[in-house]
């Protein structure tokens, strides 16, 4: 694998941070900090030789790896496969972005896959370990569909999990309740109509399916009105992530096709949440996805791009500090410095 540390990236500008790790290829980190250290749940690149297309089949991973050290900018270890599609029963390629929680000495690792019929769900292993192995549900979770599962565990131990992605991850095709095998690739064509949300379903107390039918994550402008599908450089696309911050719970989430991060801000799990804007500008690569973590009384934002590869699907992980401005916004990171 080529080490391109030292060089500037196509855009002739250096990288703000470097690879977490430099021999396999990863992506769309979730952090978490478990007893005092923190644990990255990301994709585990490959290259199968498949082309880019708008439905994301170059994206053809099959198991996952779990990241972990000790601290942010110490080394990281990457542990042995925790979880291979061959071992989850109800699933048949793709294993895009996962997730992890913690309940009761038990890890749960959250993953959407294709099933056999070419329908994402999102499915459930569990391990006593946080870097596994972990041991697949035989079914994926009743009512789950699309993508990038992101699961939050409030401070009352209630937990929920955030999901969703239009495009290749099929959120489009499910607009009426049913998925709609001959529906658009990418969304609906209708840019002056509310857009497509992501949703939100809470946990049930075992942590392996949802409470209640998913619900969608609203998400509203500075007047109160939906965002709409037409502004691509704010509405939803994939990658949700929830934090809390000082009684304050943040929606964040990539635009997609336009490449940035987003935040906007609620006042309960559910939302809505009123959209306040970006804060990672697009990286090298088409896609973006990130988690937010404190650890030690600072925030880190985890993040991918392409600077090992040069090529979409070939993503590396790394972590920058996230900083907020007094008033509980964040300012704009980039990616890049002079
Ligand atoms: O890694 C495959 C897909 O790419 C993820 O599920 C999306 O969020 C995008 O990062």
């Amino acid at each position: 694998m080529a080490d391109n540390s030292d060089t500037r990236a196509p855009n002739g500008r250096r990288y703000l941070s470097q690879p977490l790790v430099k021999h396999i290829y990863t992506a769309d980190p979730s952090a978490h900090v478990f007893d005092g250290k923190i644990y990255v749940y990301p994709s585990h690149d490959i290259d199968a030789g498949i082309p880019d297309d708008d439905l994301g089949n170059q994206y053809a991973m099959n198991d996952y790896i779990v990241l972990s050290m000790d601290e942010p900018g110490a080394p990281t270890t990457a542990h042995p496969v925790g979880l291979k599609v061959e071992d989850v029963p109800w699933a048949d390629k793709q294993m895009w972005a996962p997730d992890a929680a913690y309940k009761n000495g038990t890890y749960y690792l959250y993953f959407p896959a294709r099933d056999p019929q070419g329908i994402f769900r999102i499915g459930v292993a569990s391990s006593t370990s946080p870097v596994g192995p972990f041991k697949p549900e035989p079914e994926a979770i009743k009512g789950s569909f699309s993508i990038d599962p992101a699961v939050f565990v409030d401070d009352d131990g209630e937990a929920y999990m955030y999901f969703g992605g239009i495009w290749g991850g099929q959120l489009q095709r499910w607009a009426t309740g049913k998925f709609d095998p001959n529906g658009s690739d990418t969304d609906l064509h209708q840019d002056d109509k509310p857009a497509l949300c992501a949703k939100v379903a809470k946990l049930t107390p075992d942590m392996k399916e949802f409470a209640h039918e998913a619900r969608d994550v609203v998400l509203l402008d500075e007047e109160g009105k939906p965002i709409l599908a037409g502004d691509h450089d704010r509405r939803f696309f994939e990658a949700s992530w929830l934090f809390k911050k000082d009684g304050k719970y943040y929606f964040t989430y990539s635009t997609g096709d336009t490449h940035f991060l987003c935040y906007a801000i609620g006042d309960n799990p559910y939302g809505p949440f009123t959209v306040k804007g970006q804060f990672l500008l697009p990286v090298q690569g088409w896609t973006s996805h990130h988690s937010v973590v404190e650890f030690k009384g600072k925030w880190w934002l985890f993040y991918h791009d392409v600077q090992l590869s040069d090529k979409n699907h070939l993503r590396c992980v790394k972590v920058t500090e996230l900083k907020f401005n007094p008033d509980g916004t964040i300012p704009m990171i980039d990616p890049f410095t002079d």
